[in-house]
């Protein structure tokens, strides 16, 4: 019987080290005894044009009931990128499936520099602005924390994200926000942390190249440090290395098929001995 683990529930984009292809070894190998429910399954992420797309969203609700008939039961959620209708699936269920409540991160994955993702949608918007009040943990970039609040970025700055951060926190009732890939100048990149009104930032020296996936990467390796019991801002320091060592060790790979996480992950593994 599983009784624990984290379910995950993102796509699976088939090309490349992205998404469910990421989510899942990185926390499998970090011992947290994941569960799936694929969202939907793509050809590639639809970064790349003309991608296949199979929505899963007719599938999801099967899985889920026979679930409930062997009691199964999860320690933690991890939602990623849903897609149209798996959304309306988890608007409905999640209050259903069964998994401790003050665990549940989400990352929104849906938009990024400025663009939501191929296929989505302002409605798409509206609707992830009810289900991220079920977040205890949500893990925006700047654009996507500016399409919940419904505002424009004027400003990319520890400050402006310190403030994205707080009217997320107390607009959605989000006990944890942390804005990621905080873009700053002299080639930096940060993050900024928002608990009950506490903040805090880190910042990193932000590597060459532009690489899908990183954000995956990032919450996926985030949430295996903090199910470890490291604080909020240790599991960020932890995945921000995590991920610059998945950029440094890759070559010659496209961009868009993501950086080679498994070049850290017996570094993440070793960061995570209680
Ligand atoms: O890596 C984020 C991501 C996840 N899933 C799908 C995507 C993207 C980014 O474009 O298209 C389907």
């Amino acid at each position: 019987m599983i009784n624990g683990g984290v379910l995950i529930s993102q796509d699976l984009s088939c090309a490349g080290q992205v998404s469910m292809s990421v989510a899942l070894p990185i926390l499998g190998a970090c011992g947290l005894q994941p569960s799936v429910l694929p969202t939907a399954i793509l050809s590639t992420h639809t970064g790349f044009t003309k991608n296949s797309f199979c929505d899963m969203s007719a599938e999801m609700p099967k899985i889920i009931e026979h679930w409930k008939k062997e009691s199964f039961y999860f320690d933690a959620l991890y939602l990623g990128y849903l897609g149209n209708h798996a959304l309306d699936f988890w608007l409905k269920n999640i209050d259903q499936i069964s998994y401790q409540r003050e665990k549940v991160l989400i990352d929104p994955a849906m938009a990024d520099n400025g663009k939501m993702y191929r296929g989505l949608n302002k409605d798409y918007v509206i609707k992830m602005r009810k289900l991220i009040s079920k977040a205890t943990i949500l893990t925006p970039n700047m654009t996507e924390a500016a399409l919940f609040l419904g505002e424009k970025i004027t400003e990319v700055s520890l400050s402006s994200a310190k403030y994205l951060a707080e009217a997320l926190a107390n607009r959605f009732s989000i006990p944890n926000v942390i804005i990621t890939g905080i873009p700053l100048e002299q080639e930096k990149i940060a993050e900024v942390g928002v608990t009950r009104q506490k903040s805090w930032s880190l910042v990193q020296k932000k590597l060459p190249g532009s690489f899908f996936g990183t954000g995956d990467i990032f919450a996926s390796s985030f949430l295996a440090a903090y199910l470890h019991n490291n604080e909020l801002k240790q599991s960020c320091s932890i995945a921000a290395n995590f991920v610059a060592k998945a950029i440094n060790a890759t070559t010659n790979q496209n961009a868009r098929l993501g950086p080679n996480y498994a070049a850290g992950l017996s570094w993440l593994i070793n960061q995570l001995k209680e």
